[in-house]
């Protein structure tokens, strides 16, 4: 009988030692976007990484994050980034452009720069359903961000490393 294929498993370890974040905060909602930066802070530190590792960004709104995003992922300075922030709904379609272009400007970021930028802002209907995502019921998804910065900082580092093994010559591999 064929032995059977082991597929190998390729993910990043949890842990920040050695590793460089950019953190951008949105001053808007900072009731809770301060939480998620602790939040955030807290699992990176905890995880090994260096307080001086560490560089904290503020920009006034969500709207603002990804163009700050982007020059830090031009500094080439960070292993990861997480972009926080909080949008709350209001009586008008100002919460809906926020949002979406506030997610598409983080992810073409991201894309560009090839740079792990997490996505920690909460799109919320209510102000308790955010505080919910910030410390209560439904944990802390600044906790989850840094966690998820880290293990995509790691990831990173890996499938780089595994290109430079498949092409010692710097001739690609053709398609
Ligand atoms: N910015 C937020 O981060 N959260 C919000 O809920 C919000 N609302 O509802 O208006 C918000 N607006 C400001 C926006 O992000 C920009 O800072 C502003 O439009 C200036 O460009």
């Amino acid at each position: 009988m064929a032995a059977k294929v082991q597929p190998e498993k390729i993910h990043g370890e949890l842990n920040a030692k050695g590793l460089r974040f950019g953190v951008i905060v949105s001053r808007f909602n900072s009731f809770i976007t301060d939480r998620l930066l602790a939040a955030a802070l807290d699992a990176l530190e905890r995880s090994g990484a260096d307080k001086k590792a560490i560089d904290v960004v503020h920009v006034p709104g969500a709207f603002e994050l990804p163009l700050a995003a982007k020059k830090m992922a031009a500094t080439a300075k960070y292993d990861a980034l997480i972009a926080i922030g909080c949008v709350l709904r209001g009586e008008t379609s100002h919460y809906d452009y926020v949002c979406s272009e506030t997610a598409r400007g983080l992810q073409l970021a991201q894309m560009d720069s090839g740079m792990p930028i997490i996505f920690c802002v909460l799109t919320c209907d209510t102000l308790e359903q955010a505080i919910d995502r910030a410390g209560l019921k439904g944990g802390n998804k600044g906790f989850e961000s840094g966690l998820a910065a880290i293990e995509m900082a790691r990831l990173s580092l890996k499938l780089r490393a595994g290109k430079a093994k498949a092409a010692p010559s710097g001739k690609s591999r053709p398609r």
